[in-house]
């Protein structure tokens, strides 16, 4: 069937979506960024129905992409500078592979976001529309570029494409643009549009002709956005080697006056020699090319810094969607929206947060265990029993009048159980096993008939209704009920090293059946504070659910994620094909 084929792809996905989500809980502070991520994800779904409900079906368009880049921590670390500075070689440098088109000519007419897959795909997302269309990685040069679709006609608003390359898998987008300044002004413009979107810029200008007017001016708006900035001078292998200090004395002195940058984020570079010596596994080469140095500041900054900066830059968006005229209710959200802005930690407390959480996963202080979540290992055990109960009784249901003349005298079972009996055996068993149940049922009715008029109807009829007490799938249920939680009990007793125990997970009602078992402090202290760190956990899940299905992105929820709802419910209540003592 469908569905088998759709479970297969979900479970390829999983994998790709695994191999960068680590599967121990987060912790630290990318704990509280996860906590930020689902509110903002919360205050989001409710603006875009604000937007919805106004008719202002472009604003709702812009939350729910703003929702799937929470989604998907679509961080956008963008590419941009005049037009054939190299921002396109300097990518495929990064990258290791020679994919994208390059050329001597204006060459990029589209923005082109590559991440990580395992699997190469390329899809063509289109302007103002949610259409896609997944095109051959070898075609790629005929939608993003100046030959293939010249200031682009076609009307992309960005190809995705995504590769297995080791340096995406820090989780950030490489985003490359159009070049500014060229003939071709539609791209200029491309660019310029594309500036609110951009997390961090790595400006990209030459030794041969840096830092043109254009290239000046979009650094100053990055900065006034606030967004992080790299400068790669791109092309050191023309520059002759007595020039090299002279140039970047120039330039340096140049950023320093017109953009206040410090020197540190400034990155001589020869990205054609780097493709090169990456292609012909060349170390020495590859490290005259300026390339590495760039490469560990960027990895430094993305493993640090880069959740704290796409908050900023998401409520930034948010903020500024906010103040949309004409939608008073969007008004109402701002408050909200500061109010979380305000967890998002501040320069010294997050200095502090990520010395802590270096410490936590260099695992000097304790490694983060990874955390088993499991259904309630006493209502397992009580599913089982029923399943066997339930099997072995509707055999003899059918073939035994004897048994049929018990069932009958309890009005059968209790309404959980029928629903079991119901849903296991087959119609043929419930035709012959059945009738004197019912028989008995209304011949016991049918004697509240005879008898005269002062009734207490309530307490007759409770008699011959069916009830947990008379069910016998019940009596045997508790029956092993009693016997799990007392064997676990001394189990737990007969342990010698306490900390080898392994901590089940349990549902409310059965933390308290073992509690009322034990006399020790300790195993209640372990239960508890396993069942807090479990349903924390799963919440998260949930809000991750959501956030992914909001965010139209299934195909990234992981199996945990989906189990979540169904683990969520169990621990709480029970398994609901059991009913563990004392419930109704
Ligand atoms: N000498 C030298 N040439 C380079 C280097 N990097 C790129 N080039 C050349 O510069 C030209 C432009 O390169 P692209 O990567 O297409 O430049 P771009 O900035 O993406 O250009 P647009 O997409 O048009 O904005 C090509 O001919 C490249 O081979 C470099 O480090 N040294
Ligand atoms: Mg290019
Ligand atoms: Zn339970
Ligand atoms: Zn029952």
């Amino acid at each position: 069937m469908n569905s088998e084929k759709k479970t297969s792809d979900a479970e390829d996905h999983t994998e790709a979506a695994r191999e960068v989500d680590p599967s121990v809980a987060p912790q630290g502070w990318l704990r509280d960024y996860e906590t930020i991520k689902f509110e903002l994800a919360g205050l989001i779904r409710e603006a875009s129905s604000a937007a919805w409900l106004a008719k202002q079906e472009a604003l709702q368009r812009n939350f729910q992409e703003l929702l799937k880049r929470l989604a998907e921590d679509r961080f956008y670390l963008t590419f941009a500078g005049q037009f054939s500075r190299g921002k396109t070689t300097l990518m495929n440098a990064m990258l290791g592979m020679d994919r994208l088109p390059t050329g001597a000519l204006p060459v990029t007419s589209v923005i082109t976001a590559v991440s990580y897959n395992t699997r190469e795909r390329v899809i063509m997302r289109f302007e103002n529309s949610n259409l896609s269309r997944e095109v051959p990685l070898s075609e790629l040069s005929e939608w993003v570029t100046e030959r293939g679709n010249s200031g682009n006609q076609r009307k992309i608003e960005m190809a995705e494409v995504q590769i297995p390359a080791e340096i995406l898998r820090r989780g950030a987008f490489f985003v490359d643009t159009p070049g500014l300044g060229s003939a071709v002004i539609e791209n200029t413009e491309t660019t310029n549009r594309f500036l609110p979107h951009i997390d961090a810029l790595v400006l990209v200008t030459s030794f041969d002709a840096p830092l043109s007017h254009e290239e000046i001016s979009f650094l100053r708006r990055a900065q006034g956005l606030h967004r992080k900035v790299f400068v790669v001078i791109n092309k050191l292998d023309v520059c002759p080697p007595r020039q090299r200090d002279e140039a970047l004395a120039f330039i340096r002195a140049r950023l320093a006056g017109e953009a206040s940058l410090d020197e540190f984020s400034l990155f001589p570079v020869s990205a054609s020699e780097a493709l090169a010596a990456k292609l012909e596994g060349n170390p020495v080469r590859l490290e005259r090319s300026g390339l590495p140095i760039f490469e560990r500041s960027l990895v430094s900054y993305l493993i640090t810094d880069k959740f704290r900066d796409f908050l900023r830059s998401t409520f930034d968006r948010i903020a500024s969607l906010l103040s949309f005229p004409g939608v008073p209710d969007l008004r109402k959200l701002e408050d909200r929206l500061e109010e979380i802005r305000s967890k998002v930690p501040d320069e010294r407390q997050y200095e502090t947060h990520m010395r802590e959480d270096q410490i936590a996963t260099t695992g000097q202080v304790s490694t983060p265990q990874a955390l088993k979540i499991s259904r309630c290992f006493v209502c397992e055990r009580m599913a089982d029993e029923t399943f066997k109960f339930m099997s072995r009784f509707q055999y003899e249901l059918s073939h035994s009048r004897e048994k049929q003349l018990l069932h009958a005298s309890r009005s059968g079972f209790c309404a959980l159980h029928s629903r079991e009996y119901a849903r296991l055996a087959s119609p043929q068993g419930i035709a012959s096993g059945y009738p004197n149940t019912l028989l008995s049922v209304a011949e016991r009715l049918r004697g509240l008939l005879s008898t005269d008029g002062s009734h207490d109807w309530k307490r007759d009829l409770e008699r011959l209704m069916p009830s947990r007490e008379k069910c016998q799938a019940c009596t045997v249920v508790a029956e092993c009920e009693r016997s799990v939680v007392e064997r676990f009990v001394r189990e737990y007793q007969e342990t010698e090293q306490k900390s080898d125990f392994e901590v089940p997970c349990v549902c409310l009602r059965h933390l308290e059946a073992i509690l009322e078992a034990t006399a020790g402090p300790d195993l209640a202290k372990s239960l508890i504070s396993h069942s807090v760190a479990v349903l924390q956990r799963i919440a998260e899940n949930l809000e991750r659910y959501a956030l992914r299905h909001g965010g139209l992105h299934m195909e990234l929820v992981t199996k945990e994620e989906l189990e979540a709802p169904e683990k969520g419910l169990g621990l709480l209540v029970g398994q609901p094909n059991v009913r563990p003592l004392g419930y109704f």
